[in-house]
């Protein structure tokens, strides 16, 4: 008797589905009377999911903005930023550039150190630009084609050189971002 009285839904059966990203956290049950369903003009309004907005700058979905998030810029310079780039593309010029990278390095990445934004060149994302921590990083890669910031290629060109890369670190040699 109980059973027939209640119509239980995971969700419900309206036409019109609302969306919800990847990122939601968790979903509810509504359990629905058959008495409300019977009235036609009755409309349910519920919360059906408790969603947590994207963190920009968090490129891998993971919850933080790191390193890792930092590479997703490599191989990517130049693309449209549309579709699966369109979040790389930070300074909205419609293109995924050098220009998005600083911004993202500067103003989004989380150090080690818990503070926000760093410097070119912080090739281990612990707030400072240093000789042990990073140059030896890029020294180790130089001349070397690789596809990574954090192994040295600060400016995304697949190879790790003076000019390109090592200049930019030793003009960032010694910032820091700890207060
Ligand atoms: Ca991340
Ligand atoms: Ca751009
Ligand atoms: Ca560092
Ligand atoms: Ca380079």
């Amino acid at each position: 008797m109980f059973q027939t009285a209640v119509h239980r839904f995971i969700f419900p059966c309206v036409t019109a589905f609302p969306t919800f990203s990847s990122r939601a956290k968790k979903s509810r049950r509504i359990d629905v009377t058959s008495d409300s369903i019977e009235h036609s003009d009755t409309s349910v309004t519920a919360i059906l999911s408790s969603v947590t907005p994207p963190l920009p700058g968090d490129f891998d979905g993971v919850g933080d903005v790191d390193c890792d998030d930092i590479d997703a810029y490599a191989g990517n310079l130049g693309m449209t930023a549309t579709g699966s780039l369109a979040s790389l593309g930070l300074d909205e010029d419609g293109q995924v550039n050098e220009n998005d990278a600083v911004i993202h390095i500067m103003t989004l990445v989380q150090t080690s150190n818990r503070q926000t934004g760093t410097f070119r060149g912080d090739l281990d994302c612990d707030g400072t630009v240093d000789v042990l921590g990073d140059a030896f990083i890029l020294i180790g890669s130089l001349g070397n084609a690789v596809s990574t910031y954090t192994a040295g290629d600060i400016n995304f060109d697949g190879v790790v050189d003076v000019l390109g890369d090592a200049f930019t670190l030793i003009a960032n040699l010694g910032s820091t971002n700890d207060p």
